[in-house]
């Protein structure tokens, strides 16, 4: 444990620590970031109204267009001259969201990440591939400043280039991966295709996936594949970047670090703030974040939050598995789907390879779905293959639990394209009105 003091802090304790930062932080962002002072003007509330975390209900939320709309420095609260890094959303249409960092910021962040490593049981003996995007994106550097902070070793691979990922892995010793999930899957498949056998020819240990929502069947999967332990790890540019929360070794709910965030659940369409143990939308305010001191942010992600003490003797609460996305929901014809339930039945069907699908939704007038699915390649080669059945039964399936009837395409493996970041399930050539 990097920082037991602080780690294995008590509620009350930590309820107070929260406070004091919350209440200084509230008045920072005030007097340097024109933007807060303008809202809280707007409400006819001062930072004299906020003496407690009761008040933050108080506070006007801060939404990812409002970074935007000040694009690129306009939630700045100090001078560009002390601002050391920046960051920029993956987002693929439209103004990018740019975060920055001052020096301490950066100290925080990697401080962060080091935590986030040692929670899952990492230490300075550990040689750790980091396959996360080194740039823009937070993943690549952000696992990377973890690394030096437990004193580990880097093996800096980035994304991409998968045959010499895995003849890295091989040759250095590899012992902790650090991937999006997705990656993590299909590294398995490629490393068995290449003619590795994981258990024999690697020496993993440790993963360390997030940057999107996963199952936990295909948790089982890749800790079968490489005979390691996944965690799971949240976090957004945003809010640094990874390094927000951690499964540490009991893999029940991810810690929220809670000395730098605070966390509230509402419900995402009234704002209303929820009790604990009911599901909504995580809005969360950087306690102590110089360079962009965001309040009450409003990621849209959906989860519940656990404050009971945890076995490994941790209170900050944990997220108990991000459940998707607000704006993840699809309306196909009316009726509501996730594609995490359509995922959790192709998961669930052995005779597929149910990690790798695609959700493909066409209409103009009638909203039609499809779903693509990759044949688990034993399956696929065996005598009991029978398209049309399992055609059929992956239809029912999918039927009793979306209430909706989706056209499956089998296809043999390896037909869909292999991601190196963040999976794309969904397509949607609906004509946008
Ligand atoms: O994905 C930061 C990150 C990098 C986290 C590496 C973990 C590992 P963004 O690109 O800003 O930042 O995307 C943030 O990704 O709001 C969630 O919707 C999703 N997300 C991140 N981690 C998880 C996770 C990074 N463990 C957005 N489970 C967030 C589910 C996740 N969704």
């Amino acid at each position: 444990m990097l920082d037991p003091e602080i780690e294995l802090m008590r509620t009350d304790k930590l309820r107070k620590l929260q406070e004091e930062r919350f209440i200084r932080q509230v008045r920072y962002a005030y007097e340097n970031v024109p933007m807060y002072k303008k809202r809280f003007r707007e409400k006819g509330i001062s930072p004299d109204d906020i003496k407690s975390l009761d008040d933050a209900h108080k506070i006007p939320f801060t939404v990812k267009n409002d970074l935007r709309d000040h694009y690129p420095y306009g939630i700045l609260a100090v001078p560009l001259r002390d601002v050391v890094e920046m960051h920029a959303s993956s987002g693929t249409t439209g103004t990018p969201t740019v975060v920055t960092y001052t020096e301490r910021d950066l100290r925080t962040w990697s401080r962060l990440m080091g935590r986030t490593y040692s929670a899952a049981g990492a230490n300075s003996e550990d040689v750790i591939q980091n396959a996360y995007g080194y740039g823009l994106f937070t993943g690549g550097l952000g696992f990377h400043y973890g690394i030096r902070e437990i004193g580990a070793m880097a093996v800096p691979t980035a994304t991409g280039n998968t045959k010499r990922q895995l003849k890295m892995m091989k040759d250095m010793g590899t012992t902790v991966l650090a991937c999006t999930p997705s990656y993590a899957l299909y590294l398995g498949e490629a490393a068995k295709s290449e003619g590795y056998d994981p258990h024999e020819d690697f020496n993993l240990r440790i993963g360390m996936f997030g940057a999107e929502p996963w199952s936990e069947e295909a948790r089982k999967k890749i800790q079968d594949t490489f005979g390691l332990r996944a965690h799971d790890v949240y976090g957004m540019s945003e809010l640094y970047g990874p390094g927000v929360a951690v499964e540490c070794e009991h893999q029940n709910g991810l810690h929220i670090w809670s000395d730098e965030f605070l966390v509230e659940v509402i419900n995402p369409e009234t704002g209303e703030v929820l009790p604990e143990g009911e599901k909504g939308e995580l809005v969360f305010t950087m306690l102590t974040r110089e360079a962009m001191p965001l309040l009450r942010y409003r990621t849209k992600d959906l989860a519940t939050i656990s404050w009971e003490e945890c076995e490994c003797g941790r209170y900050h609460p944990r997220i108990m598995r991000i459940r998707g996305r607000a704006d993840d929901m699809l309306i196909v014809g009316g009726v509501n789907v996730f594609p995490s339930q359509i995922e959790h039945v192709l998961m669930n069907i052995d005779e597929l390879a149910g990690e790798f699908f695609q959700i493909v939704i066409e209409g103009e007038i009638l909203d039609r779905l499809y779903v693509k699915v990759e044949v688990d390649p034993k399956h696929y080669e065996s005598d009991k293959y029978d398209e049309a059945k399992l055609k059929k039964k992956v239809e029912d399936e999918l039927q009793a639990v979306l209430t909706l009837r989706a056209r499956v395409e089998l296809l043999p493996p390896g037909t869909l394209p292999r991601t190196e970041g963040k999976a794309k399930h969904v397509l949607d050539l609906r004509k946008k009105v």
